[in-house]
């Protein structure tokens, strides 16, 4: 049986790291069908960065189980300008969560990555075993080998102790609780707020950055948040698990779709000054469906559904300076 329970979750004691984000805020969600038991703390209960204030969270809380989704993310120009941020926030998170983890004697921990610790010039769609086996986009670089680093370190744990960490790398996600800011955001919720910015304010255009040729895979943070409980409960091995939607689309179609969604009937420009970054990175979904997972939201009715997530937080929207 592919998509047996090995690991119920009603009843446990479940952390979600990062449950402030975008992916942990939907994995908390999910979790409420769960009849678990959960864990929330904030930045001001326990800082990720400081390894003694994990070690005693962890011994304090004992969880059964643990979403590892806390992560310094940004988009392009972000990961581009603040290596050090990328790289250095990144690991220490990672050696402290899990490492903490183990010696607390967490049964169960589900790390997540991203689908930039592929080759930049991976065959696609990419197979898992792609990992490793060439040189890294050097836009996000330094999230990648911290990213790397992470599933390194859960199959280190288990190889050396038989720890039961897990790791699942999602594509290009986007959803209900992103970030709006346009220095800092990924390509989906900028798109989401040019067109509607630009609607209202009856621009004749947008501008997008780079050629609008790359192709990105698209993924809805609750389908994510739902493969990410599936394999927490179903899959136990050492090699990550890719979780995407299995299609792509060029980012100047992502912008005709946002556009069309958003109402905004002006000209798409694009600015070949920024940077496009990796080609193209999609997926293979092939192992993820073999055990029995598949995405709920097509990428139309999930762009509807993260505008309509725009529009009702639209007030609270952070500045772009
Ligand atoms: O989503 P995004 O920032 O990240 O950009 P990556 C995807 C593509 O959209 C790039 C283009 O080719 C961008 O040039 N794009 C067009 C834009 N207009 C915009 C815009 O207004 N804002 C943004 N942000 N992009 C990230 C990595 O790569 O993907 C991270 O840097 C992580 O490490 C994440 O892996 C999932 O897909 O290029």
């Amino acid at each position: 049986m592919p998509n047996e329970v090995i690991f119920p979750l009603a009843g446990k004691r479940v952390w979600v790291a990062g449950h402030r984000g975008m992916v942990g805020s939907a994995i908390s969600r999910r979790l409420e069908r769960e009849n678990c038991e959960m864990i929330v703390a904030g930045r001001d209960v326990v800082d990720l960065l400081r390894q003694d204030a994990v070690e005693k969270f962890m011994e304090r809380e004992k969880p059964d189980a643990i979403f590892f989704a806390a992560a310094k993310v940004g988009g392009i120009l972000a990961n581009d300008t603040r290596p050090a941020d990328f790289i250095y926030d990144n690991l220490v998170i990672e050696t402290n969560i899990i490492n903490s983890a183990y010696r607390s004697g967490v049964s169960k921990l589900l790390f997540l990555g991203s689908s930039c610790i592929y080759p930049k010039f991976a065959p696609q769609p990419i197979t898992e075993d792609a990992l490793l086996t060439g040189p890294l986009e050097p836009t996000n670089e330094w999230y990648a080998i911290a990213k790397i680093a992470g599933i390194k370190l859960a199959q280190a744990f288990r190889k050396q102790y038989g720890a039961d960490f897990i790791s699942a790398m999602p594509t290009n996600l986007y959803g209900q609780g992103d970030n709006y800011d346009l220095n800092s955001s990924h390509v989906m919720p900028a798109l989401i707020r040019k067109a509607h910015e630009a609607k209202l304010a009856g621009a004749d255009s947008i501008t997008i950055w780079g050629t609008g040729t790359p192709r990105r895979e698209f993924l809805n943070a609750d389908d994510c948040a739902d493969a990410c409980v599936f394999l927490m409960k179903t899959y136990s091995d050492f090699e990550h698990v890719n979780v995407g939607s299995g299609e792509d689309v060029t980012i100047l179609e992502l912008a005709q779709m946002v556009c069309k969604v958003v109402g905004f009937e002006g000209e798409i420009i694009t600015d070949a000054s920024k940077p496009d970054g990796t080609p193209r990175k999609l997926m293979s979904a092939e192992k993820l469906e073999a055990v029995g997972w598949r995405p709920s939201t097509d990428l139309s009715t999930g762009i509807r559904g993260a505008y309509n997530a725009f529009l009702a937080g639209e007030m609270s929207l952070r500045p772009t300076p």
